[in-house]
């Protein structure tokens, strides 16, 4: 890198860390993106001169708020709500609800930035936005899920709407919760729009939603192996989460041929080495999504291997999948990960890997997709719900993931647009990061200093 470009980024960095000193998990999603458009900044000075970047990282509003609810013991707590509503440049803003207790700002600005560039890149008219709570879904009964999402809900309700701002899913947050949601926030305006995505088939929702972010991740790997000549067929595979975006991961590797055999949650991991197969998969999906045990059940119930604590990345593999959280692979794991053979990375997560693990992957010239490309297919499915709402009509099963498909193949072609390099190798990080970047920069300049 040249030196003044390293310049360039450490003093924006440093800028970055004055403002808000406490925000690493934001730090280190800007420093991620300012690092790939930083040479495109430079060799573009009127981008520079109208502050773009200092733009792009402030969010256009956050609000919080105090969400008062009681347990089935008629107990009170008190937890955080938040909305950050970063950027409209492309359209209403769209992200995720996160329900955990780790939820703070700097996890809501991190998910919310990357989420810009991440709803750029479907090339459908959405701007970026993330919110949630410290709330933890675990260990709560229905009711007490409800009333939490009735008091979250009766707040946000005033900030957000289907031209303004659409939440859906994320960790913590899937139909169960999007169903309480939606409720209140009907119940309080009294209108049915398409205000959250996720939502239920026979209310607003759409078929393929649910699947969309696991299986876009396994389309973009696909993606990256065609251009070697490769596929999925007789790959063995890692897959770490147990949740929404794992279990449809699972599914589309299976249907592809693949061997998955790890998955996880946040109490460890199980290796199966004779292949998660469909009917395990639906015990894993009857597990989580409707028992609400744990990943250890399922080691108990096929004498699997089950390690308490770890993280799946000390297993041999030729493709990781990690679709659990942010900070998943560090350096350490990376660098087994590529010893043992794995040449393949798509983050169904955001931002699962750390950016020395990054480092490595780089370094070892393997195909590795950052989440905002690879796991873009959930939010894109979520515009097509909100296409469907407006057009107040359905689409099939067929259709939806067609077009699902079709996104990915185009983010992955945009990707590889930007960030090849001379000698063939794909810097997706780049390529992602600058085709993001320059869409939403382009409509913020249209549109003023706002
Ligand atoms: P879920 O809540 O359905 O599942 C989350 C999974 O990850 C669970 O198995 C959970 O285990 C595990 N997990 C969560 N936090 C931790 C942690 N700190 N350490 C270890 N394991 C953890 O969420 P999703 O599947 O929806 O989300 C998974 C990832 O995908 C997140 O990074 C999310 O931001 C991202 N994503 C989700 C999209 C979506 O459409 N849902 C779209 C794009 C990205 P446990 O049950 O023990 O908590
Ligand atoms: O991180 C993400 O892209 C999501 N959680 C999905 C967002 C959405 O609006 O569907």
């Amino acid at each position: 890198m040249e030196k003044s470009t390293s310049k360039f980024i450490r003093s924006f960095m440093d800028y970055v860390k004055a403002r808000d000193p406490f925000q690493k998990e934001f730090h280190q999603a800007v420093h991620e993106v300012v690092e790939s458009i930083a040479p495109f900044l430079l060799n573009n000075p009127n981008y520079n001169q109208s502050k773009i970047l200092e733009r792009i990282i402030e969010p256009e509003r956050i609000v919080q708020f105090r969400v008062p609810w009681t347990n089935d013991k008629g107990v009170v707590s008190v937890n955080r709500g938040f909305r950050v509503e970063m950027n409209s440049a492309l359209g209403p803003y769209k992200g995720g609800l996160r329900f955990h207790p780790t939820v703070n700002l700097s996890i809501l600005k991190f998910l919310a930035f990357e989420q810009v560039f991440k709803n750029s890149l479907t090339s459908l008219p959405l701007g970026g936005g993330k919110g949630g709570s410290d709330f933890d879904p675990k260990n709560k009964s229905d009711n007490e899920v409800m009333r939490f999402c009735q008091s979250f809900m009766t707040e946000l309700q005033r900030h957000i709407g289907p031209n303004t701002d659409i939440p859906a899913g994320d960790i913590g947050v899937g139909g169960r919760e999007i169903g309480f949601l939606f409720g209140q926030y009907k119940r309080i305006r009294n209108e049915f729009t398409g205000v959250l995505t996720g939502k239920g088939l026979e209310w607003g929702g759409s078929l393929i939603r649910p699947e969309a972010t696991g299986y876009g991740a396994v389309y973009f790997a696909e993606e990256m192996m065609k251009r070697k000549g490769e596929s999925f067929d007789g790959k063995v595979v890692c897959i770490s989460g147990s949740g929404n975006v794992a279990q449809f991961a699972a599914e589309k590797v299976i249907q592809f041929g693949g061997k998955v055999v790890t998955m996880s949650d946040s109490s460890g991991f199980i290796h199966d080495p004779d292949g998660i197969d469909r009917e395990k998969l639906d015990y894993v999906m009857e597990l989580k999504n409707i028992s609400r045990g744990r990943i250890k059940e399922y080691a108990e119930r096929y004498g699997c291997i089950y390690k308490v604590g770890e993280r799946p990345w000390s297993v041999k593999c030729d493709v990781a999948l990690p679709c659990a959280t942010e900070n998943e692979i560090n350096q350490e794991e990376a660098t087994m990960l590529l010893k043992n053979g794995c040449e393949v990375i798509s983050e169904g997560a955001n931002m699962p890997s750390t950016p020395e693990a990054v480092h490595e992957f780089h370094k070892g010239r393997i195909l590795y997709a950052p989440g905002k490309a690879a796991n873009a297919g959930g939010v894109a499915v979520s515009g097509l719900e909100m296409s469907q709402n407006s057009m107040r009509i359905n689409w099939t099963r067929e259709e939806v993931d067609g077009r699902l498909h079709t996104i990915m193949k185009s983010i992955h072609e945009m990707c590889v647009s930007y960030g090849k390099h001379n000698n063939g190798w794909v810097n997706y990080v780049d390529g992602a990061n600058v085709a993001g970047f320059v869409k939403v920069a382009k409509a913020m300049m249209a549109q003023g200093y706002v």
